[in-house]
């Protein structure tokens, strides 16, 4: 995709772990790199479908200024984090901020942290069987609504499963969302995780009978064999309760170790 580049800006600020530093301020240069399409402001003109750059560096120097950090580590996050929050357009942030002066009692051209951070595409299915089913998927998917990290993009219709796994138990209530995210898998795993516990999930028994159960299946085509959070779902290729809801609100997202779509993985199932 499209990059608009930001090189070299130079800022006076106060991060530092050192207390002079906090004091006396120092030399900051931040470098960015920012993926977006550009495609539609270069054919009309229209500057409201990129990155005003010029806004853009005054108003991180106003960021980078607002705190002052014991790390550039934290620094640095905190002007990604403000860009992909304020910038709806830029997919992903590339930032370097180097720090010239570093008071380490020797010469060096700068000290620097880089990182990369982006809006991660994925789906989550979420299944109930429960006390008010469909109420407790909702709230579910209000508690997502309500993380700064999360933005929920779509969401599917609720639909009623026979139990998977263990069969002598409830119906299910099970749905699909699609979000975007900053979070990294893990973290995302976490925050689901507290959301269920939030909740009063209790886990007694695996497959058994849940108040939610809010499953990562697709995180961007990312392929993750992680214990903590494996990615895409091990079994969602053998469940109609993922895949229906899936095919609902993302029929062409394509499985990338099975190489299908849901729409074709969810028809051999079927089939
Ligand atoms: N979840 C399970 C086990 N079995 N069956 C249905 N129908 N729906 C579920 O969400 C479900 C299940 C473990 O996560
Ligand atoms: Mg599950
Ligand atoms: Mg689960």
């Amino acid at each position: 995709m499209d990059k608009l580049y930001l090189e070299n800006i130079e800022i006076f600020a106060y991060h530092g772990v050192f207390q002079e530093e906090k004091t006396l301020g120092q030399k900051f240069i931040i470098s960015l790199e920012l993926t977006l399409d550009m495609r539609e402001a270069a054919i009309t003109g229209d500057l409201t479908k990129s990155v005003h750059y010029g806004e853009l560096c005054h108003k991180i120097e106003e960021e980078f200024k607002k705190e002052s950090y014991d790390l550039i580590e934290t620094a640095v996050e905190k002007i990604a984090e403000y860009i992909l929050f304020n910038y709806d357009m830029v997919k992903c942030a590339k930032v370097m901020l180097k720090k010239p002066w570093a008071p380490i009692g020797r010469h060096l051209d700068y000290a620097a942290v880089e990182i990369e951070r982006a809006w991660h595409k994925c789906y989550i299915s979420i299944g109930s069987n429960i006390g008010d089913k469909n109420r407790n998927i909702e709230e579910s998917i209000n508690r997502i609504r309500n993380i700064k990290e999360i933005r929920v993009s779509k969401v599917s219709t609720l639909i009623e499963t026979a139990p998977w796994g263990i069969e002598d138990q409830d119906e299910f209530v099970n749905g699909a969302i699609e979000i975007s995210t900053t979070l990294s898998p893990k973290e995302l795993m976490r925050t689901l995780l507290k959301i269920e516990a939030e909740m009063k999930r209790e886990r007694l028994l695996r497959w058994g009978p849940r108040i939610i159960d809010l499953d990562v299946v697709l995180y961007d085509d990312l392929i993750s064999s992680d214990e903590e959070i494996i990615l895409p779902h091990p079994r969602m290729e053998e469940r109609i309760f993922v895949l229906e809801p899936l095919n609902e609100i993302a029929p062409y997202m394509l499985h990338p170790i099975k190489n299908k779509r849901v729409f074709e993985l969810l028809s051999e199932l079927k089939g």
